[in-house]
């Protein structure tokens, strides 16, 4: 699906390390259309929400944690397979599994410090997209030449 949409989040450990225009040119070059992007310092009532299938894991509490110690940059790619796609540039959820090559394969090491979020069902995705974006995200076509050439 051409028009399929993805939750694609750095972490506050990728903002704080920098890693913000890598992950950003990775999901660009690879052909993707950014269609929502900002910067926010989530709350933990936020965060609980977001990964609210997670609530009970002896993780829980230390992820709510360290989700809510910076702001992090929420984004939504879309384009042919988005989630599927991005689950795979964002590497295994343990970077010690990640491969080189992906987000977390090249950058993390700790699975409680992995850099970057992707959600990981359609379904999923346009759930998370709702919460991080209420307002919607941004309709445009991509028209290159009219940016070049005047
Ligand atoms: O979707 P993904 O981020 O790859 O993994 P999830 O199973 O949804 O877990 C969310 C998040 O929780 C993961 O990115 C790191 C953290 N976590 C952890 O700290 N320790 C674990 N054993 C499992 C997950
Ligand atoms: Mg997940």
């Amino acid at each position: 699906n051409n028009a399929e949409r993805t939750y694609i989040m750095v972490k506050p450990d990728g903002v704080q390390r920098g890693l913000v225009g890598n992950i950003i040119g990775r999901f660009e070059g690879r052909g993707f259309k950014l269609i929502a992007l900002k910067l926010v310092h989530a709350t933990p009532e936020h965060l609980e929400k977001h990964y609210e299938d997670l609530e009970g894991k002896p993780f829980f509490p230390g992820l709510i944690k360290y989700m809510a110690a910076g702001p992090v940059v929420a984004m939504v790619w879309e384009g042919l397979d988005a989630v599927k796609t991005g689950r795979a540039m964002l590497g295994a959820t343990n970077p010690l599994a990640s491969a080189p090559g992906t987000i977390r394969g090249d950058f993390a090491l700790a699975v409680g410090r992995n850099i970057c979020h992707g959600s990981d069902s359609v379904e999923n995705a346009e759930k998370e997209i709702k919460l991080w974006f209420p307002e919607g995200t941004v309709q445009y076509t991509h028209d290159l030449a009219g940016w070049i050439f005047e």
